[in-house]
């Protein structure tokens, strides 16, 4: 008998969704959750990881119960046959990543070049820090110079270098060592992700656990090397964040003005976009039309990254792009790349809404198709810009709903902000630490996926963690459920366990720290290596861990990856399609501890999570010696 569906109050943990949940059902919109409920039950053996259609014999499916089909036609077994799913799963997941930071790459060397006439460098200071810590002899070098220079020692790192990618250096010592080791250290971005397709072909690499090491080290180049690109040349070209106020959720979207939403992950058209919406002659033009003005909002990491430099507001996360539609408000969504739900082209079409797209890497058939490279991206702008204007006067009023008022959120924590906040120096934070003010401090990034009650996940595990003393670095779509929940505000501290709320007071920051986009979470890497060098400890000695609760997507997985080979236990709302393999499972729950000190844990329930990060945090705390309780030590 199928099953009923869930309420709009089972779907999703806030009103605004519940409600556009409702009109989307008036409308006749049919959303994520209701073809996620049409396509259960969902095939078992994908489930477990246990299909495979990488050749023509097949395709197969490993039945790891039965007498008969125990091994695919080539002879692979449940535990090769995962293991390949898996790496191959990751491989896309840094991919993706590490073409989106090749996108900023190819950015500064356009600006280095004179190629890219609407792009600068808005951060002079952090491309010659970068510049020096590449090896780049700065003394005479003009930026231009600088940006080309930087450009080539870094395109060098999506190919293939002697030994290690440039910002493996970051990592601490005694990381580097297990890298080595165990044959994790990144080489070349392009060629960990190349060399993890060729493994997994029939007939090369037939051993389960090799295939999982080697699966670490393409997520390590995405870490250390793709997305840290991405991020640290972001910075360079739009600017580094810096604290600031900002809005969030629905409420975002304005009634009088041309509402333009920015989807995807890259700052290099977004940018444009709010660029091109700030000009006078299309201020004119939208007033001209009957609007206000525009009014420019983000979703997902594209929105992110808008917010962390710009204070753009931020409309919603991955779940909430088919409900920011359903509003009736949006005159124009332009995507990027990644996490851009097909199903936004035809829910557009239900509305006034243009859908465009701007990448060549990007199609979405019945979109309207602007094609943005560096030579002609404000001119692009300009011309997606116009076209919301022109839908503004079709916009229905009797079909509006803007279902509530935006929330207040702190944005703009990079690490350079972090230690400004405290006086320049890691030490401050250091300080609570040893003194169990925080302590410890964990990241919670990534996604929604709707077998889980949206946002529930992301905002019972910060509650919890937060009333445990433990300081909460945000990215990605958990920002916006961090935001909603009031704890991207000074006065979330209030929800804090003694301790961090006293921290938080002292340094006026709120107890969840939002830290960026996807990419960003390389932010988090960069300053656990800077924690672990100022204690002269590894990584995986720090009080620290990492959370994808609601995590969908094979980026998700590498970023996970990442952090455990980096030496952060982390912990997944739900697991990967690895369960048909014993020993895929067993290395990633426990056996990855063996190699790199750190593993995963799964957990679906808030409290629970919690409590196995907490026991996690309290274990490394008592092997560092201190004190695992705030005992009202004085902090100054
Ligand atoms: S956008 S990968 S749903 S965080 Fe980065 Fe959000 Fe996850 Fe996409």
């Amino acid at each position: 008998m199928a099953k009923e569906p869930k309420s709009v109050e089972e779907r999703s943990l806030w009103e605004d969704a519940q409600r556009m949940l409702e009109k989307a059902a008036r409308d006749g919109v049919t959303t994520v959750w209701d073809r996620l409920e049409e396509q259960t039950p969902q095939c078992a053996f994908c489930d477990q990881g246990l299909t495979c259609n990488k050749c023509v014999m097949g395709p197969c499916r490993i039945n790891t119960k039965g007498p008969k089909r125990r091994l695919g036609v080539c002879g692979a077994d449940a535990d090769l046959t995962v293991a390949r799913n898996f790496g191959r799963f990751i491989a896309a997941g840094a991919a993706s990543h590490s073409d989106h930071g090749r996108d900023l790459l190819e950015a500064l060397h356009g600006v280095g070049t004179g190629t890219a006439p609407a792009y600068a460098v808005r951060d002079p200071q952090k491309l010659a820090r970068l510049c020096v810590e590449c090896g780049i002899d700065v003394a005479g070098l003009d930026t231009a110079a600088q940006a080309r220079a930087l450009a080539e020692v870094l395109f060098a790192d999506y190919a293939m270098r002697g030994k290690a990618l440039a910002f493996v250096s970051r990592a601490p010592e005694k990381r580097r060592a297990i890298w080595e080791k165990t044959g994790s250290t990144p080489r070349g971005i392009d060629r960990e992700c190349v060399e993890m397709l060729h493994r997994t072909h029939m007939g090369v690499d037939c051993d389960p656990a090799s295939i999982c090491l080697h699966a670490a080290r393409t997520a390590l180049a995405d870490g250390w090397g793709g997305s840290m690109i991405g991020t640290e040349l972001s910075d360079v070209l739009f600017g580094t964040p810096k604290p600031a106020k900002a809005e969030a959720n629905l409420g975002v979207l304005s009634k009088t003005k041309v509402n333009i939403l920015v989807h995807g992950h890259s700052p290099v058209v977004s940018e444009m976009i709010l660029a091109a919406a700030g000009e006078p002659d299309m201020l004119a033009a939208a007033r001209a039309a009957g609007a206000e003005g525009i009014n420019v909002a983000g979703l997902c990491c594209t929105g992110n990254e808008m917010l962390m430099r710009q204070g753009v507001p931020l409309a919603g996360n991955h779940l909430m792009t088919e409900l920011a539609l359903v509003t009736g408000a949006v005159e124009m969504i332009v995507v990027d790349y990644q996490c851009v739900m097909p199903s936004l082209v035809p829910i557009s079409a239900c509305y006034h809404t243009r859908f465009v797209t701007t990448s060549d890497k990007a199609r979405f058939p019945g979109a309207t198709h602007l094609e943005f490279t560096l030579e002609n991206a404000l001119e692009k702008a300009r011309e997606a810009v116009a076209l919301a204007i022109e839908a503004f006067p079709r916009r229905d009023p009797a079909r509006v709903e803007i279902p509530a008022e935006p929330v207040s959120v702190t944005t703009g924590f990079s690490n350079e902000a972090i230690l400004e906040a405290c006086g320049g120096t890691p030490e401050p934070l250091l300080k609570a630490v040893k003194i169990g003010m925080v302590r410890g401090v964990v990241g919670i990034v990534g996604c929604n996926n709707p077998k889980i009650k949206h946002d529930s996940l992301l905002v019972g595990l910060a509650r919890e963690l937060i009333k445990q003393d433990i300081l909460v670095l945000v990215t990605g779509c958990a920002t916006v459920a961090m935001g909603k929940a009031g704890l991207l505000d000074a006065s979330g501290a209030e929800q804090a366990g003694a301790g961090l709320a006293d921290f938080c007071g002292h340094l006026g920051i709120p107890p969840v720290l939002h830290v960026g986009s996807c990419v960003d979470n390389s932010r988090i890497l960069h300053l656990c290596a800077l924690l672990a060098d100022a204690l002269d400890v590894d990584i995986a000695d720090l009080p620290v861990a990492a959370s994808a609760p609601e995590w969908y997507s094979e980026k998700a997985a590498a970023i996970g990856l990442y952090a455990v080979a980096s030496g952060i236990p982390t912990h997944l709302g739900l697991p990967p399609n690895i369960l048909g393999s014993p020993l895929v499972s067993d290395l990633a729950l426990r056996g990855l501890e063996d190699v790199y000190g750190a593993a995963f844990m799964v957990e679906s329930d808030a409290a629970k999570a919690a409590e196995a990060i907490g026991r996690s945090i309290t274990a490394k705390r008592l092997a560092l010696g201190l004190n695992d309780r705030y005992d009202g030590a004085v902090y100054s």
